[in-house]
């Protein structure tokens, strides 16, 4: 006998009838059909996979309906969109890894940047909606993601911060720690098996309070600018080597994201004894920006996101 949703009610009354009409209300059976039913403990089962649950935060339906079909994983955060391709990372520690896999653990890192107490809400919405008005995510291969990356620029005025999942590191276990670093003297410098997703979203959240307060320069005056050019100054740090490698086309901005990043990196590996005194400046610049993330988390368990696609 197959019993559909709405046949409950009648169930109920043959269940009533046969119980002699005894004075137990349809809201008690109710709960004890669906109790025995398990479907508490099935609904919870299906929803653990994926974020699925409504965000109260608005998205920008605008820019969604300009979102490529190429992007068959969709997700937002507020009015700040993740898109990611079919295609397997190519630089990975399993050639079963998957592209959707890529995509959610940058909803996953993106969430812990933006809810750094994981209670489920976004601590700072304005700094979110500047991220959103600013930016969007992408992750597939470069060949993919280049035209998609200007077109949508053109079209939106979103600029695309992108994972290049054919020629970058996906490494989905790495946590930021189990590195050793005697000194931080390159822009060249990464821990090794660092995987690349971490740094690109780390980037698009500096990019966002960037444009979010004032304080946040990357320019020559800022305070993060000068403690990197003191440090180039003492021999203490290189970006030639890089610019050299970009032929010249290695900025002053992004070299100073890129060097926030890094002393970051340092202080989530436990290693900032390897710092350098304007590298501190950084690293107490960023602790005292209130609100700002110390930490990334691969494993965030709230469901922040809204699936779009
Ligand atoms: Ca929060």
């Amino acid at each position: 006998m197959k019993f559909m949703l709405k046949d409950w009610p009648d169930m109920i009354s043959i269940l009533q009838s046969h119980f002699n009409g005894s004075p137990v209300s349809r809201t008690v059976w109710l709960m004890l059909i669906l109790g025995l039913m398990g479907l508490p403990s099935i609904c919870l089962a299906w929803q653990s996979d994926r974020p699925t649950h409504r965000s109260p935060l608005p998205g920008d339906p605008d820019f969604e309906q300009q979102i490529p079909q190429v992007f068959t994983h969709v997700y937002r955060i507020g009015n700040f969109y993740i898109m990611g391709t079919d295609q397997r990372p190519r630089e990975t520690d399993r050639p079963d890894r998957t592209g959707e896999e890529v995509v959610l653990e940058a909803v996953r890192l993106f969430s812990s940047l933006l809810d750094t107490d994981a209670d489920g809400q976004v601590d700072h919405p304005e700094l979110l909606n500047t991220m959103g008005e600013n930016f969007a995510f992408a992750i597939g291969a470069d060949r993919t993601l280049r035209p998609i990356e200007e077109q949508l620029d053109r079209k939106t005025g979103h600029y695309i911060i992108s994972m290049k999942t054919d020629i970058w590191p996906f490494f989905p276990d790495w946590d930021g720690t189990g590195f050793r670093v005697k000194r931080l003297d390159s822009s060249m410098w990464r821990p090794r098996r660092m995987s690349a997703l971490w740094e690109e979203c780390f980037h698009v959240y500096t990019e966002a309070w960037n444009r979010h307060t004032d304080d946040w320069s990357f320019g020559k005056d800022g305070l993060l600018g000068r403690a990197m050019a003191a440090d180039i100054e003492a021999g203490a740090y290189d970006i030639r080597e890089q610019n050299r490698i970009e032929r010249g086309d290695y900025d002053w901005n992004t070299a100073v994201n890129e060097y926030v990043h890094q002393v970051w990196v340092i202080q989530k590996g436990g290693q900032t004894a390897a710092l350098t005194e304007p590298q501190q400046q950084v690293l107490k610049f960023m602790q005292q920006t209130k609100g700002f993330a110390m930490d990334m988390n691969k494993d965030y368990p709230k469901p922040l996101a809204v699936r779009v696609r």
